[in-house]
């Protein structure tokens, strides 16, 4: 049984917070039934068939025969799921937790991993902007492609963590099997391009040295410079694998008209509309899981 983890890695000396999950095995310790463990056989004291000289030799043959499966099962490898949560966001949200029990309920160990500036990784918010998270994420990639358990990868990222998915897919096209970015801010560099961030307009010439973006935190003009050069239409050509976006059809936050657009220019997209679901899908979680659910059973 593989044990959960959480530890940290670095990337040119910021950490990065990480969190890799695994399947549960259908058994717990105290249960006999399906763990290929004792089969209830026992040739202990009161046994009315007393081992014989060749029971002896086939209780050793099966106990090698065990010791070989369970050999083969620790070398089995699993695809992996890496999972990034959104701006202000970290790993512990409620979709983002959801996302990855469905992911490990099919199978998948599930990476998340809390990008700078966010949650318990380093850097300060204020400093944070998508060329610093494209570093992290592509850190974190090496980093899955060093476990030796990992068969395929995957990506799967919400909002701003969405666009970082689409961006890496493009990135990583002959890493990733699949790529799942939830309710993906793709329109950021757009609208920064267009004088606007956080619904606030803002002087094209004059970019403003710092931004309210809510929750007490501070947004620093390098996050705005660096979203204005970023082209998601080319990451989008650039990645030819399966796409499964997720998009809430009431997002105040990213219009989900942007997912549609994002969908249309993929190769090979699905697009699953929520209805009337919010950024981060307080009316239905389950139909968002669901659809994560139906897409990565596709893919296996
Ligand atoms: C914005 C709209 C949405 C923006 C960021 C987001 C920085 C990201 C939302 C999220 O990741 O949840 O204008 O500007």
């Amino acid at each position: 049984m593989r044990e959960s983890r959480e530890f940290y890695i670095s990337d040119d000396g910021i950490r990065l917070h990480l969190k890799l999950d695994f399947p549960q095995e259908n058994c717990d310790e105290n249960s006999d039934e399906s763990c290929g463990k004792s089969g209830g056989e026992s040739f202990g004291e009161g046994c009315l068939a007393l081992p014989s000289e060749t029971s002896r030799t086939e209780k050793a043959a099966k106990a090698e025969e065990i010791k070989k499966t369970e050999g083969a099962e620790k070398a089995e490898k699993l695809p992996l799921m890496i999972l990034v949560h959104g701006f202000t966001g970290d790993m512990e949200e409620t979709h983002i937790r959801a996302v990855q029990r469905t992911a490990n309920e099919e199978g998948f160990a599930v990476l998340r991993a809390e990008m700078y500036g966010h949650g318990q990784s380093g850097g300060s918010f204020g400093d944070h902007t998508l060329m610093k998270w494209i570093s992290n994420i592509l850190t974190v990639i090496d980093y899955a492609r060093s476990l030796d358990f990992v068969s395929d990868l995957y990506l799967c990222g919400h909002s701003q963590g969405g666009l970082l998915t689409m961006l890496a897919g493009a990135m990583e096209r002959d890493r990733l099997k699949a790529i799942l970015p939830l309710s993906p801010a793709s329109m950021i560099p757009e609208i920064a391009r267009q004088g606007e961030i956080l619904g606030v307009p803002f002087d094209l010439d004059h970019i403003p040295a710092e931004l309210d973006a809510g929750k007490s935190l501070t947004l620093r003009e390098n996050y705005i410079r660096v979203a204005q050069l970023i082209d998601v239409d080319l990451a989008i050509t650039r990645y030819n694998g399966p796409v499964l976006i997720v998009h809430g059809t009431g997002d105040e936050s990213v219009p989900y008209h942007y997912s549609e657009k994002a969908a249309a220019k993929y190769a090979n997209a699905r697009l699953v509309p929520i209805p009337g679901d919010t950024h981060c899908y307080d009316l239905h979680l389950d139909q968002v899981t669901e659809a994560v659910r139906a897409f990565l059973r596709e893919m296996k």
